[in-house]
């Protein structure tokens, strides 16, 4: 913010006059108010999440997750990357609209930071909201190198109690190193009594697969691509160890929640209470929607609201069905009953309604046309891929760099629409955009849903994704944020074409 938007701004308040009094000389202002600089300094970090667990990760700043970055809207902000990770790295500002070269995507917006070496990034956050940032080279990520970003909203309700929960897993490397070869014996965990479309395992197993299978003795539930977790993390720690939310009757809780799991999704409830979703992936809703759980795809990010009526003590918990899950928890208390036991929330999601997209965005019968008003670029894309034994998770039969791109103009108006063949829900982002969801699974969503992540659902689901092409043009990547599945291929990218694009493509 100048001198003269601050003025303006100021000039608009009863307290203007009195706070110009009282405030600094504008020259230290400036250097508080206008740039926030953070320096990012990534390094192995090797440590025990839990007593017979040792893991050898990578972190920011010593920490797992890394540093919380807040700014406020319209601030500027300076990020010196360090990498001393041992191997190429970027840094990926995950939700924001900001300039193609600062999107940290290795060989699309930026050759990777060599091991040694260092990289400035800086660009004005935006949109206001809860954002994160993150690794995108190879399997940082997954290794620790991630963190929350909030960009404040001034438009928002201010909360008595504010709360950001990361919930991410620890992975056993060794499972991850199967399932990139999708090889991987790692059972799938989901929540007891949760409600989904059967999964069909003879469509991806060939007859070679089920023999293997027998052979080596696994379960049916052993998919080729499955993480096995060491450890499931609440801003890097297990409950008990989980640092406690203290809150008092009467005040409104504002959870931040992001699932920041290499691969799974979370669905996580407390006890004694629903909640009321505001923002999905950090983007105000048309309207907030009250329910019983949350249900949270990899890089997807709930604002949830609740209201302490009495005293007590609650538990907001996993609900994955293993031992894991009910240590990814948080406890939330009143003034002195830290030691009451807290109130759980139900053990299985049958009969609860919890977040899904057709809930929250009002589904109602398909509308003609999806979206009102002109569309000059539709993209059609069939999820396929996870057969045992081939590493390979493809979009329209292709794995990246050779997936079929959208080419767009600035100000086209874009539709995408996804439709999943494989056995898994995955986690579709595109970079540099807040896409509306429309459409899922046939149903049109009479309140769209502002997003940078959807969950296309397993087995036949579809979804579909409009935006306006208004971003700053450039090369905007767009795929599975499940880890396994983008580095065996499912990516593409949405490219602004234009004489003035200084943007290559590569590959293909
Ligand atoms: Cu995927």
């Amino acid at each position: 913010m100048n001198r003269r938007d601050l003025l303006k701004l100021m000039s608009g308040t009863a307290l203007g006059v009195m706070s110009a009094a009282v405030l600094p000389p504008m020259s230290a202002r400036a250097a508080d108010r206008d740039t926030l600089e953070v320096t990012l300094t990534a390094r192995p970090h090797v440590y025990r999440p839990v007593p017979d667990a040792l893991f050898y990760g990578l972190a920011y700043n010593g920490q797992i997750p890394g540093p919380m970055i807040r700014t406020r809207a319209g601030q500027r902000f300076r990020a010196r990357f360090i990498n001393h990770s041992g191997g190429g790295g970027t840094i990926h500002w995950h939700g924001m609209i900001l300039p193609n070269d600062m999107d940290g995507v290795p060989d699309i917006t930026q050759m990777p930071v060599p091991d040694g070496g260092a990289f400035t990034y800086d660009f004005t956050p935006n949109p206001p909201g809860f954002r994160w940032y993150h690794d995108h080279a190879g399997l940082g990520a997954a290794r620790g190198l991630f963190g929350a970003f909030i960009v404040d909203d001034p438009r928002d309700e201010k909360a008595d109690v504010e709360a950001v929960l990361i919930f991410h897993d620890v992975p056993d490397m060794e499972s991850v190193a199967d399932a990139l070869q999708d090889v991987s014996t790692a059972p799938m965990v989901v929540p007891p009594g949760l409600r989904r479309t059967m999964k069909m395992p003879d469509m991806k197993m060939g007859p070679m697969k089920t023999g293997a299978m027998k052979r080596m003795g696994m379960k049916k539930t052993g998919m080729g691509d499955e993480v096995a977790y060491l450890a499931r993390c609440v801003n890097g720690a297990l409950y008990p160890q989980t640092k406690p939310i203290k809150v008092k009757v009467g005040n409104r809780v504002r959870l931040r929640i992001l699932n920041a799991s290499p691969t799974m999704t979370h669905y996580i409830a407390l006890g004694g209470h629903k909640l009321t979703v505001t923002h999905s992936d950090g983007n105000p809703m048309l309207r907030p929607v009250t329910v019983e759980a949350l249900r949270v795809g990899v890089a997807e990010r709930y604002d949830a609201w609740f209201e302490v009526t009495k005293a007590g003590a609650w538990l907001l918990e996993d609900l994955a069905g293993d031992a894991l899950s009910r240590r990814q928890a948080v406890l939330i208390h009143t003034e002195g009953m830290e030691k009451a036991p807290p109130v759980k929330p139900g053990q299985s999601l049958a009969g609860v309604e919890y977040f899904t997209y057709p809930l929250a965005g009002a589904a109602g019968p398909l509308r003609h046309p999806l979206v009102p008003g002109r569309i000059d670029v539709t993209a059609d894309y069939t999820l396929g891929g996870g057969k045992w034994g081939v590493p390979r998770w493809t979009m329209n039969g292709k794995i990246w760099p050779h997936t079929q791109k959208i080419f767009v103009n600035r100000g086209d108006r874009v539709l995408v629409r996804f439709k999943n063949h494989t056995d898994m829900d995955h986690p579709m982002h595109l970079h540099g955009h807040v896409f509306q969801l429309v459409e899922l699974n046939g149903q049109s969503l009479t309140q769209p849903l502002p997003k940078d992540t959807t969950l296309i659902p397993a087995n036949g689901g579809t979804g579909t994704w409009f935006f306006e092409a208004t971003s700053p043009p450039g090369r905007w990547v767009l795929h599975c944020h499940n880890d396994i599945h983008m580095e065996d291929g499912m990516m593409t990218e949405v490219y602004y074409k234009g004489p003035q694009s200084k943007y290559y493509l590569t590959g293909s």
